[in-house]
């Protein structure tokens, strides 16, 4: 029967594929264009679910098919096996990390192996085997040596719940990304990546990946990165010795500051607060201690009530002297910028707000009226470079007046109260100011950024051990290349619970040490690096794999890399891929690789979900993988997810029919079986209308694949199989040649989404394995002339018109050919559609107003 059928297909295909790995990528000597492909590696908590089950699906997919396509592909996997969840399955259970994690890891491996997948199985790696974090630590000390790892005291997100510091990008609207508890800041000394030194590369590269990365996805990364371009500006502070600086992006509103603001947690407005009256001081405390405890989320939104502290002390105007009262209030953050600004409410919502809830003043230095474009006036300058007659008289701005309308006037305009430069535009007058600035030694242009360093030291065990040694006389020294790996020691006998401190600091005997330039008794780092440490690079270890020399060979890495096509989830949009895309350019810069960007097109899948809502364990709505393919088979489970919509598109897994899919499996298989011509029958002497059907496939297959439009190439095999049926059963019979050159297309298109049936069908077909390394076919031209047939277009309810047009064609470019034909716009008169009813190719139906 059908059931025992498929089991016995599944299991004979796999036991092949395993005895002849016949998709192992080729070497050195294969001279076949490479293709890079990879999927996000799983992480191994328990069992994976449908979201693996399609991420993986859609990996294989892609690597099938540029097999098919003549291309030498690498598709490999491993296992991101570091991390927490290992850790706190431990604490419950009483577990070793490393056997839960290795255990998981063969459940997995054997669940992909179910799938049908075609990776090259000689590449499997696991982050969590000293032959993998020794490249972690080899990687620390590089970017040590070049500055780029270092540490730093620096308030940091701390999880109360897992007791460790969290990154920027692990902190999600001011929760734990993992836990989902409130993030809190704490002072800590720190190990972090100097990702900032590349934000310029890392915004700016982005533009290269305009077109292959989903849009989202870099404007995320954008956004986060958040590049501001303005000025530094040096103010004055009356009693202090040394200038503060402002970042600003408006410095054209120079001349219209009125107030100065500090954020209050910095250093700054502790130390200004010191010099101030007892009263002053004691209002300063109070406020410091309610802004501690207020998110960064909080302190930014705009519909809170404005607050803040006069601190007594003056700030001065570089340009024209004036005396501003210093504020510290909570909207000014310490960490963005240089932690204060200078206001102006005229132009700034933020400080207009404030300036109305405190009384201060608002000066407005731009006309907002004015016309910035069009013919823009010359301005003729005096030897002074004061503007001669700045234009007509005095603009009357009292209807705009923010101090009245609480509305900043943040357009375009013309400046005006601001001496040299009235009847500047913004962008003008931004120049100009700088200008002025830099000549007078007191500000400069400059840019800023929301990208904060990366923070990669945590306080727990199951991770890469930082490979640093601290001395008794405070030197921290790095261990030597040549005693790495520095292994993670026995976690038996270790308190792994979380307690803000790093387990590795119990281990007494691990943590004693010497200093390698001395000799000197010494003390290891207690800390492990970030898991995300170890997927910024794992891309390039695939390359080599089990290499025992090097982190990875750029001979192989100049031949493979970059990915081709990185396939995964979209919730890695900003911390893993802009990690990696960071540790790929301090890898070029040091020479070992030669390009910048890690993956050249990046496709996100949508979610598996199921009632509506996302699959998870605390939900209880988990749909196993190992258990989804009991029933129905490997096969038919992919061919469900792949018909179930576009890639990019959520799945409901309600939805999903299974049964369908084995049906149309089993109709597929049955084709081959009936097909009754040898291998060298004359193609051209079949059926031509079936002939049709299998060359418009061939033709239409790999630009649908290439644009991931796997559901419509479902679709397509679904026809064929039909359509071949049709002549089996009705037509010249099942020895039309036209019927095995069917069946053999959709054996080699099949592979793409069911192998195992697919190599059924091959071997059914006469032909030896695999059907997955085999060429795909050229359509033949002369048989994609298309049919053509006459569609109708009606206009509420009466013809309008007839069209000629291709028997194929979609109902959106039947409905663009109906609204432009002649006679239908004639007939239309002006009047507006309100309702389109497409039936291609044969009827549309226009209702209007
Ligand atoms: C004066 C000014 C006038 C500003 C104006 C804006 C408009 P983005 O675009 O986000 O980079 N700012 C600077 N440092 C800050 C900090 N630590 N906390 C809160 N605000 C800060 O914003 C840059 C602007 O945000 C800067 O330009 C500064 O206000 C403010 F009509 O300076 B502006």
């Amino acid at each position: 029967d059908g059931a025992s059928d498929t089991y016995a297909i599944q299991a004979k295909w796999q036991r092949r594929w395993a005895e002849a790995d016949p998709f192992r990528a080729g070497g050195d000597d294969d001279t076949r264009p490479r293709k890079y492909v990879l999927g996000m590696f799983p992480y191994p908590s328990g069992d994976m679910h449908m979201g693996h089950a399609e991420n993986y699906a859609y990996v294989d997919t892609v690597a099938r098919f540029w097999r098919h396509r003549g291309y030498n592909v690498l598709n490999p996997i491993g296992w991101d096996s570091f991390g927490l969840p290992a850790e706190n399955a431990a604490i419950q259970r009483g577990a070793d990390p490393r056997e839960w994690t290795y255990a998981n890891i063969a459940q997995q491996k054997a669940s992909l192996q179910h799938f049908g997948t075609s990776y090259d199985w000689s590449r499997v790696l696991h982050t969590s085997d000293p032959e993998y974090y020794r490249w972690n630590q080899w990687l620390f000390q590089r970017l040590y040596e070049r500055g780029l790892a270092y540490r730093k005291a620096s308030p940091v997100n701390w999880c109360p719940k897992d007791q460790t510091v969290l990154a920027n990008e692990q902190v999600v609207d001011g929760r734990c990304e993992r836990c989902g508890t409130e993030v809190v800041k704490k002072k800590l000394t720190q190990w972090y990546f100097k990702i900032t030194d590349y934000a310029d590369r890392l915004l700016d590269d982005l533009n290269q990946l305009e077109g292959f990365w989903p849009q989202k996805v870099i404007r995320m990364q954008r956004n986060w990165i958040g590049r501001s371009v303005g000025a530094d500006i040096d103010f004055e502070i009356e009693g202090r010795a040394e200038k503060v600086t402002v970042f600003s992006t408006r410095p054209d509103t120079l001349h219209g500051a009125t107030f100065f603001v500090v954020a209050p947690d910095s250093d700054l407005a502790a130390e200004l607060a010191s010099g101030a009256s007892a009263e002053v001081r004691m209002r300063f405390q109070d406020y410091l201690e309610r802004v501690q405890k207020e998110t960064d989320i909080e302190r930014q939104s705009t519909d809170r009530p404005k607050t803040g502290v006069f601190l007594d002390r003056y700030a001065i105007n570089p340009v024209n002297g004036e005396r501003l009262p210093v504020w510290a209030a909570d909207y000014v953050l310490a960490d963005y910028g240089h932690g204060a600004v200078m206001a102006v409410p005229a132009h700034d919502q933020r400080d207009l707000d404030f300036a109305r809830a405190f009384d201060l003043p608002v000066k407005v230095v731009v006309d907002t009226t004015a016309p910035v474009t069009g013919a823009i006036p010359v301005i003729e300058l005096d030897e002074q470079g004061v503007p001669i007659d700045p234009g007509s008289a005095e603009p009357d701005l009292t209807d705009l007046d923010p101090a009245r309308t609480g509305v900043a006037l943040t357009g375009d305009g013309r400046l005006v109260n601001s001496g040299p430069l009235d009847g500047l535009s913004k962008r003008n007058a931004i120049a100009r100011v700088i200008e002025q600035l830099e000549a007078a030694g007191t500000g400069r242009a400059a840019k800023s950024y929301r990208l904060r360093d990366w923070l990669i030291s945590r306080q727990r065990f199951w991770g890469t051990p930082i490979p640093m040694v601290h001395t008794e006389d405070g030197r921290i020294v790095p261990v030597p290349d040549e005693e790495l790996p520095l292994r993670l020691p026995d976690a038996h006998g270790l308190d792994l619970a979380p307690k803000g401190t790093s387990p590795l600091g119990g281990a007494t005997e691990w943590m004693q040490t010497v200093d390698p330039e001395t000799g000197e008794p010494a003390l290891r780092d207690p800390d492990t690096m970030d898991t995300f440490v170890d997927s910024s690079w794992y891309f390039l270890r695939f390359l080599a794999a089990n290499d025992p020399a090097e982190a990875f060979p750029s001979r192989e890495a100049d031949r493979w890399a970059p990915v081709d096509a990185y396939i995964g989830g979209v919730e890695h949009a900003i911390l893993h891929l802009l990690y990696a895309r960071f540790i790929t350019k301090v890898l070029f810069d040091m020479g070992l690789i030669s390009f910048t960007e890690p993956f050249s097109s990046l496709i996100n899948q949508g979610m598996v979900l199921l009632s509506g809502s996302k699959m998870s364990k605390s939900k209880g709505n988990l749909v196993e993988f190992a258990s989804s393919m009991v029933d129905p088979g490997a096969d038919a489970v992919r061919i469900a997810i792949a018909f179930a919509g576009p890639v990019e598109d959520d799945i409901d897994w309600e939805d999903v029919s299974t049964t369908g899919a084995q049906k149309f499996l089993a109709r597929a298989l049955r084709v081959a079986r009936d097909v009754a011509s040898p291998t060298d029958v004359a193609w051209k002497d079949g059926d031509a209308a079936l002939r049709r059907v299998t060359h418009h496939l061939w033709a239409d297959a790999p630009g649908l694949v290439e644009h991931t439009k796997f559901n419509v190439v479902v679709a397509r095999l679904m026809e064929l199989v039909n359509a071949t049926r049709k002549v089996i059963d009705s037509g010249a019979g099942a020895a039309d040649p036209a019927v095995r050159e069917a069946a053999e297309a959709i054996a080699m298109v099949l592979d793409l989404f069911a192998p195992h049936t697919a190599e059924e069908m091959w071997e059914i077909l006469g032909y030896e394995p695999f059907v997955g390394l085999v060429p795909w076919r050229q359509a033949d031209p002369t048989l994609l002339v298309e049919e053509s047939v006459t569609a109708v277009v009606q206009i509420d309810g009466k013809v309008r018109g007839t069209l000629t047009v291709p028997a194929r064609v979609s109902a959106d470019e039947l409905e663009a050919l109906a609204r432009t034909d002649e006679k239908v716009v004639r007939a239309l008169a002006g009047r507006a559609i309100t309702r389109a009813v497409v039936r291609a190719p044969k009827v549309v139906s226009f209702t209007t107003s």
